[in-house]
């Protein structure tokens, strides 16, 4: 059976492609999440592609994750440089975990250089737009397999 991959988007990611296209591209979370499903399926792999704005939701799906899903791509949005709850939650699990950034946070506000979320990562993309999904989903399936 297809390992499924839980992607997480976290708030105002569902806002791409309407403001700020200087700083997150053009591409909206729709094109990011077909992206993703044609790349899981080369890698014969699933994807369930979710987006909260809500902090607590977030916490919940990681919590449920290990049930039903065998990696996580998360993209904790402005929750990535705030949420302990989410690193708790990270912490809390023994999945593969790969942090996405659309934007490169090194290159902006000294706030987003600090990311909680990396903390329980197992590695982090950040910089290449929507690209950095699909560069996850191969960094899960290559994991898996080993
Ligand atoms: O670069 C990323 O992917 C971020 O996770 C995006 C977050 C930001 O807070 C992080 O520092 C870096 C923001 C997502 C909100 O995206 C918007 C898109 C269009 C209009 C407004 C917000």
């Amino acid at each position: 059976m297809a390992a499924t991959i839980l992607i997480l988007n976290g708030p105002n990611l569902n806002l791409l492609g309407t403001r700020e296209p200087d700083i997150y591209g053009r591409e909206t979370l729709e094109t990011i999440e077909a992206a993703c499903r044609n790349r899981a399926a080369d890698l014969d792999m699933d994807v369930d592609f979710r987006q909260s704005n809500d902090e607590g939701q977030l916490v919940t799906w990681i919590q449920e994750a290990p049930k039903s899903h065998a990696g996580i791509v998360i993209n904790a949005g402005a929750y990535t440089h705030t949420s302990v709850a989410l690193l708790d939650a990270l912490s809390a699990i023994d999945l593969p975990i790969i942090e996405v950034h659309l934007s490169n946070i090194h290159r902006r506000e000294e706030f987003r250089h600090h990311s909680f979320v990396s903390k329980a990562a197992d590695g982090m993309i950040c910089g290449l737009g929507g690209q950095g999904y699909e560069l996850a989903l191969e960094a899960l399936a290559k994991r898996l397999k080993n």
